[in-house]
């Protein structure tokens, strides 16, 4: 192992035994979710998607508190998007993301009025019968979260699951599946969905659903991983979102049903 990689290596586990310690001394169950506080990574998150530099970013926050967070800007182009897009899929690093396009109303054509600005964690297995629990930070416009449940291990490439920009990557390759069969490698693989909705605010914000916690194999049996969506998309403008959480359902603490 040479010097360097022992050095990160070793400051990955200082930072995470920091952290697990903070949350055993507040008395938080563990976070399934690894790197929900996005505190750990070098141009990019550990354990999410690649930021693209363009819609999606890594930031420090003004509040020292939140330390690293996410931001995105829904006000993109679409066609700008899938371009980069590409680039990012193809492993172009964010930092050479190009400058936004400027906008013009009504807007229809941006990312907000037409696929969101999706951002997905890795997959996590988990436990039939289960029930959990998602808490994130949040501020900006509403959005949307979700939990995505798989059968199997999910393939977590870039765009993975957004069927239409891998139809479009296909497009400039010239790989455009010419039938049905092929086709059908773009249909998704998740078999449950749940969701959360965050408001809009100016000021974080913490949420979770309210008095109902996720049961991802109470009528789909068959899932065993799940990966968050955290889904910015209308209006237009920029959200923030931090310490994503996933616990196991506890009655006693969460207080539902
Ligand atoms: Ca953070």
């Amino acid at each position: 192992m040479s010097l360097r990689v022992s050095v990160l290596v070793v400051l990955f586990a200082v930072g995470s035994a920091l952290a697990d310690e903070k949350e055993v001394a507040e008395g938080k169950p563990d976070n399934l979710l690894p790197n929900g506080d996005f505190e750990l990574g070098e141009i990019t998150p550990r354990n999410w998607q690649t930021i693209d530099g363009l819609s999606s970013f890594w930031v420090k926050d003004k509040d020292p508190d939140h330390g690293m967070a996410l931001k995105f800007d829904s006000d993109v182009r679409q066609s700008q998007a899938y371009d980069w897009w590409f680039k990012i899929a193809e492993g172009t690093s964010p930092k050479k993301a190009p400058a936004k396009i400027p906008t013009v109303e009504p807007k229809y054509d941006t990312l907000a009025g037409l696929d969101g600005v999706w951002f997905w964690s890795d997959a996590i297995p988990i436990e039939k019968r289960n029930e959990y629990w998602l808490t994130l930070d949040a501020k900006g416009a509403g959005m949307l979260v979700w939990l995505v449940g798989y059968p199997e291990k999910p393939d977590v490439s870039f765009a993975s699951d957004a069927g239409a920009v891998k139809q479009y990557f296909e497009k400039v390759k010239g790989t455009a599946p010419p039938n049905e069969r092929l086709r059908k490698a773009f249909i998704r693989k998740n078999v449950w969905k749940g969701q959360l909705k965050i408001g809009a605010s100016k000021e974080w914000q913490t949420y979770s659903r309210r008095a109902k916690p996720f049961r991802p194999t109470k009528y789909t049996p068959t899932v065993k991983y799940v990966r968050v969506l955290l889904y910015p998309f209308w209006p237009p403008g920029e959200y923030f979102v931090d310490n994503v959480r996933l616990v196991e359902y506890d009655p006693e603490v969460h207080g539902a049903e």
